[in-house]
């Protein structure tokens, strides 16, 4: 139950960091050291690997000096500080990014031309730490991007896994998870930090003592822990020299554990121990939703939290620091539930290791952190069993039940006999199994809690979390998530980013909203013709990339229409695949002729968790359609379907720039945001979309008439689930529907059981309503046809688009975090 213990610091002059020299000979040179005398291999014996670990090292020295002129600048002019607590960091490549945001594209591109080094293969060789799920961890790479951008001092606290998310193959149209190895090759980008490793205590009991002056207190006598040994990441600004830390934390047996096992002379046990400690950060959990409530993933919660807090109070802050000014240091903005077990961690800090006593130790607490929530299905919201906890973190749960004794108090005093609401807001779930509801501690605790798009936050405030709204209204707001502009417009579609810039110059790139500048090139016919060229760019450019995957190709005159997102019920693949089935059933059956088909690509990205089993039905149905469509020459290669397996964010890099029509089909009321939706947009996708979401702000500034709202508003969804909603009704009264629905059932796609049991949980639940949708949608795609044929007015859309997205920034959404929760008074 303690921090770190640190050796003295030997005081030196504080020295200016040496800045390397920014020329090409110079590069060359440094780039040969560390082939040489880093890598340990002359250039003419080097392999690809060689050449990019040597790169990324010359590379990372550049932003090494950043990073140090940043942290000196920080020391000297303390200012409060972001530490953002994420579980997950889905960060994409790093040496595109850091050559971009340091400015040494040119450089590095000469260097390599002239040693006769193809700098492509050697971007190509870099595998991205997948080190996230979905939207959830892209967002925390966006927002602490744009922290760096904005000069804002933060520090990113997270889990280094061994193994980020699956990577997913395809083995006869099924999904196959292939453990991600991304560190196998070498792990340029990050440095170890032992001496600062955090002790981070588990298990054990609690017992009183008398403290100062007799008083009772309690301390946890906990009875194994792990060592955290932080793993730093620079994440540097966009040409600003500026470099903040993401600090990713790693599990190792500590060396107190390993003696006292191996003065037992018990070899293997204490081999295994070390085993055992280094399970806790080995593997990402792939499920984006619907929590396993497994012990493992509560230890690495605790585990990356209490390391954080622990490297902050007792690491960062200065020796002698006052705790009760701890909320002017500091604000810990809670990514979702998963960094919850923070807040009676800093409780426990407060009260057991700096002996304050509870109401000034709540005082601080209650004002230093912020939670973000990101769902709205239930079933994702995060329930501990208090049974676990008490095992793993027994002072924990007493103090979880102390924080709830107290608010339950503050609830009744507000609401006399109402017990209803006392239950419903209480932070322990009674009933057979008692559980900790994460979300109601983080409410409970935190400053302010947001939710991630106007809509959502309004869903918040009126259902999910309506009794605390109405207890603090205040404490309740919206932001509006963003993507960084830098990664998914500048790395990603070079081609548009200098179409833009000869329009209206460079500015845009770290103030978005002037892509409204390019409002009138939307009129331009020779403007219009150039972005068309660009697409065109980015469509070759995607296919030499799926090319090399084995990938089918995508024909240069269609429609590309995308839908990349993880696959979700919720999010409705099986929507647009039905779209697909009928219009192909409508071509089979002579009911539509296939030269009056829209030529079009489907294209598909999606990871399914492991373990959900009609997510992988959906998956292996899609690569069955596909392999029927693409080979039936009575569709006349009007239509195809493409599902590239493994899609990640150097994927979605190479194929965001290139679509045409971007899917956001989610049941009205589910889909939290959407960041994807964002991305397409900005790079000149037209979407079409229920009112869900994001997609509700993405019509507002894009135009009705430059995006294709279709179906049910979410008043409407809860409206027909509280009348009943019968999707057998839907499916006998719309014969187009129900005759692709019986061509998949039928066994046409192959495997007829497969396709009967999922057609049939379809027609006989369908819980989120795409039947009663279909239609809607069937009609909204017949516009998305129209026009496409008009080439000229689909352009003109596509441009708006672009030009009125500056919204969706990630920096603006950082200014909104600033302004809303990090600089909030309250209390
Ligand atoms: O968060 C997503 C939402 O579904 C999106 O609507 C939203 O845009 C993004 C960003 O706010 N949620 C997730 O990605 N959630 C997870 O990945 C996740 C991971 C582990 C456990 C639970 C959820």
């Amino acid at each position: 139950a303690t921090g770190p213990q640190f050796p003295p610091t030997h005081h030196l002059a504080d020295q200016p960091a040496v800045a390397p020299a920014r020329d090409v000979d110079t590069f060359v040179q440094e780039f040969l050291e560390e082939l040489n005398f880093g890598q340990g291999v002359p250039l003419d014996r080097s392999t690809i690997n060689h050449q990019y670990l040597a790169l990324a090292s010359t590379v990372r020295s550049y932003l090494m000096a950043d990073w140090l002129a940043t942290a000196a600048r920080r020391r000297a002019h303390p200012a409060k500080m972001v530490g953002y607590l994420s579980a997950e960091y889905l960060l994409g490549r790093q040496l595109g990014n850091a050559l971009l945001n340091s400015d040494l594209e040119g450089i590095v591109e000469e260097a390599m031309r002239q040693l006769g080094i193809d700098l492509a293969a050697v971007r190509a060789q870099e595998v991205e730490p997948g080190l996230g799920n979905g939207g959830l961890g892209r967002l925390a790479a966006c927002f602490v991007d744009s922290l760096a951008t904005m000069d804002v001092s933060c520090i990113g606290y997270g889990i280094r896994y061994e193994y980020g998310i699956f990577r997913q193959t395809f083995v006869e149209g099924r999904q196959v998870e292939v453990p991600d190895t991304w560190l196998a090759l070498g792990a340029p980008w990050e440095f170890r930090n032992p001496e600062r490793a955090v002790q981070v205590d588990f298990g054990g009991s609690v017992e009183s003592y008398a403290g100062d002056q007799g008083r009772p207190r309690r301390r946890w006598r906990p009875d194994w822990n792990v060592l955290a040994v932080p793993y730093n990441y620079m994440v540097p600004g966009y040409h600003n020299g500026v470099a903040n830390t993401l600090r990713l934390w790693s599990a190792e047996a500590t060396r107190a554990f390993d003696l006292q096992i191996f003065n037992h002379g018990d070899y293997a046990e204490a081999v295994r121990a070390q085993t055992f400690a280094e399970n806790i950060s080995k593997v990402l959990y792939p499920e984006d939703s619907t929590p396993q409530g497994k012990e493992l993933r509560l230890q690495q919660q605790y585990f990356f939290v209490a390391a954080s807090i622990g490297d902050y109070l007792h690491g960062t802050l200065p020796e002698d620091f006052d705790l009760a000014r701890l909320p002017e240091q500091i604000i810990f903005q809670l990514n979702d539930t998963h960094p919850v077990i923070g807040i009676p961690e800093l409780m426990r800090l407060l009260l057991d290791v700096h002996g304050m006593e509870w109401d000034q130790a709540w005082a601080i607490t209650s004002r230093c952190f912020a939670y973000t929530c990101h769902t709205l299905l239930p079933e994702a919201l995060e329930v501990w069993p208090v049974s676990l906890v008490e095992r793993l973190l027994p002072r924990h749960m007493e103090i979880i039940f102390e924080i709830n004794d107290r608010f339950l108090a503050a609830v009744r005093a507000q609401f006399p006999g109402d017990d209803d609401r006392v239950r419903r807001m209480s932070i322990i779930a009674e009933g057979g199994d008692r559980g900790v509801r994460m979300a109601h501690l983080a409410t409970v605790a935190a400053v302010r809690v947001n939710g991630v798009a106007e809509l959502h936050s309004q869903l918040l405030r009126d259902k999910v979390l309506v009794d605390f709204a109405q207890l603090w209204p205040e404490k309740f707001t919206n932001v509006t998530n963003g993507v960084t502009p830098r990664r998914f417009l500048v790395s990603a579609n070079p081609p548009l980013t200098s179409l833009i810039n000869d329009a209206i110059g460079g500015g845009w790139i770290t103030d978005l909203e002037r892509l409204r500048e390019l409002e009138p090139y939307a009129e331009d016919p020779v403007f219009r013709e150039r972005f068309r060229s660009a697409k065109r760019a980015n469509k070759d450019h995607l296919n030499s990339t799926l090319l090399a995957a084995g990938t089918a190709q995508l024909p240069a005159d269609h429609m590309l229409d995308v839908m990349v997102k993880r696959l979700h019920e919720y999010k409705r693949q099986m929507l647009k695949l039905l779209h697909i089935v009928s219009t192909y059933e409508g071509v089979l059956s002579g009911r539509v002729p296939a030269e009056q088909v829209t030529p079009r690509t489907c294209l598909f990205g999606a990871k399914a968790a492991p373990g959900y089993a009609t997510a992988k039905e959906t998956i292996y149905l899609i690569n069955r359609v596909a392999s029927v469509i693409n080979s039936d020459p009575k569709l006349d290669g009007r239509l195809f379907v493409a599902f590239p397996p493994n899609y990640n964010v150097t994927l979605a890099q190479r194929l965001i720039p290139a679509a045409d029509l971007s899917e956001q089909i989610s049941l009205a009321g589910k889909e939290a945001s959407g960041t994807g939706n964002m991305k397409l947009a900005l790079n000149g996708a037209l979407t079409i979309g229920t009112d869900d979401g994001a997609n509700v702000e993405i019509r507002k500034l894009v135009g009705d008439d430059n995006f294709f709202l279709f179906g049910m508003r979410e008043p409407e969804v809860a409206e027909l689930q509280s009348r009943g909603y019968h999707p057998g009704e839907v499916y006998a009264s719309n014969p187009v529907l129900k005759s692709a629905i019986d061509l998949i059932a039928s066994g046409h796609f192959g495997d007829r059981g497969a396709s009967q049991a999922l057609m049939g949980d379809l027609v006989g639940n369908d819980r989120f309503m795409a039947l009663a949708d279909f239609q809607a949608y069937v009609d909204a795609q017949a516009q998305v046809d129209a026009k496409f044929a008009d080439t000229e007015a689909w352009t003109r859309s596509a441009i708006l688009n672009v030009a009125r997205s500056g919204y969706f920034s990630s920096d603006r959404s950082m200014r909104d975090y600033l302004d809303r929760i990090w600089g909030a008074q309250v209390h």
